[in-house]
């Protein structure tokens, strides 16, 4: 029986669907690894992994496993009553990240302003700012989510644009600037929130040493460092958490995507006990968050993480992945970045749009994304083997030394 054409899935979608995407004409309907097919049987090297969500590869056979038995055992109980998953999860994830408490939530959004609201309430009530009065940092060009609260601080035209008014209480500083946040702490701020690799933005690396930097400015001025690890976190970058680069511990840890291994969104902040020690019940919650199905999924999509080897095959399949990438001699590339397997080719301005490359490489079999007009975003599941790094670099090089402009 063959499958509607594309166009058919892609018309219907947008005849009832909001237009806040524009993706790549391909319609998918299966993964397993590192691959996807498409409704036509096509088959796709994933060079996305949902955003690095499903770093573990699509439909890992040991998270579904558990995500299958406990959805026929229990789902959903709120957190009204306890549930027999939530101890376990919270031990091995704090465990696995040496955490000392774990306020779980759902999707990204969530985990960073609950984090927001965290910080905010420890530095009234243990740092002793006045009451609001406090002060968060943030950075250019970053990217935490979409809720209301974050895109007020985001300095992307098309993510803030129109959506005000905004909540106070955050100022921008440049990224991977030390002497910037020195300047911008004051006795009010409670916080600095920065993704260790900037990934929107094209995946940025800050200079070497300054979040060692970082750590020690917040440390001396009694300011919570608040690291998104929700896309660096869990292997991506070839460590557990990015901040391991740099051998630093954050105050507050976000994770997301990968804590499912893309099965379902689970995502969770993980504290010292003083910045969480400050909820009291009934001052924060969500309906799913902490569900006995997200934390069976979140346990199995972790002990495969480590217990497959996948964050030191990250570093070992970055490395090679990057080094094929920066021998790849075409006038269109400007600058190659990445560290593990969260990498990004720019492209020179006069090579055309990166959507055009991303286009292109559809239809060599693998399937990527562009970001800011000229730069593709490659991050493929953490269990890619050599041989397909290999067969993905000759496609890449193939469709760069091509000219769209
Ligand atoms: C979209 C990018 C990736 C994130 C960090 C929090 C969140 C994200 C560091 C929010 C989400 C996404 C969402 C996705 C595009 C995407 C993205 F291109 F924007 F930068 F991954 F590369 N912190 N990142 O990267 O998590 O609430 O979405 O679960 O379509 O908006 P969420």
């Amino acid at each position: 029986m063959s499958s509607p054409p594309v166009a058919d899935f892609i018309s219907r979608e947008a005849r009832f669907g909001a237009r806040n995407y524009e993706p790549l004409g391909v319609v998918l309907s299966r993964g397993e690894g590192v691959f996807v097919w498409d409704t036509q049987g096509n088959r796709y090297l994933d060079c996305l992994s949902a955003y690095s969500a499903v770093d573990q590869g699509h439909c890992h056979p040991k998270i579904l496993a558990a995500m299958v038995e406990q959805a026929g055992r229990l789902t959903l109980t709120s957190r009204a009553f306890h549930n027999d998953q939530l101890a376990p999860f919270y031990e091995e994830i704090a465990e696995l990240t040496g955490s000392h408490k774990v306020l779980p939530m759902n999707s990204g959004a969530e985990a960073v302003e609950s984090a927001i609201k965290s910080v905010r309430k420890w530095g009234y009530e243990v740092k002793g700012v006045p009451d609001g009065q406090a002060e968060i940092i943030v950075c250019a060009n970053n990217f935490h989510g979409r809720t209301l609260g974050i895109v007020g601080f985001s300095t992307d035209a098309a993510t803030r644009e129109h959506f005000g008014p905004f909540a106070p209480g955050f100022k921008i500083i440049p990224f991977g600037d030390l002497a910037a946040l020195e300047d911008a702490i004051t006795p009010n701020t409670v916080a600095f929130l920065v993704e260790p690799i900037q990934g929107e933005a094209g995946v940025i690396i800050p200079p070497a040493g300054y979040f060692t930097g970082v750590r020690e400015l917040c440390t001396a001025h009694d300011v919570m460092l608040i690291l998104d690890e929700i896309q660096t976190g869990l292997g991506r970058t070839g460590k557990l958490l990015a901040e391991q680069h740099e051998g630093i511990e954050a105050d507050v840890t976000l994770l997301g995507k990968a804590l499912s291994g893309g099965f379902y969104p689970v995502s969770a902040v993980l504290s010292n006990n003083e910045v969480l020690g400050t909820l009291k019940p009934g001052q924060h919650g969500s309906t799913f968050g902490g569900n006995p199905l997200a934390c069976a999924v979140a346990r199995a999509a972790l002990r495969v993480l480590v217990e497959e080897g996948m964050i030191e095959n990250a570093a070992v399949q970055g490395e090679r992945f990057l080094k094929g990438l920066r021998s790849i001699r075409a006038n269109t590339v400007r600058d190659v970045r990445g560290r593990g397997l969260m990498l990004a080719v720019e492209l020179n301005t006069e090579a055309g749009r990166a959507r055009r490359y991303c286009e292109a490489l559809q239809t060599e079999g693998i399937l990527a994304k562009d970001t800011h007009e000229h730069t593709i975003h490659f991050a493929p599941p953490l269990v890619i083997t050599s041989d397909q790094v290999d067969w993905a670099l000759e496609r890449i090089a193939a469709t760069l030394t091509q000219d769209f402009a």
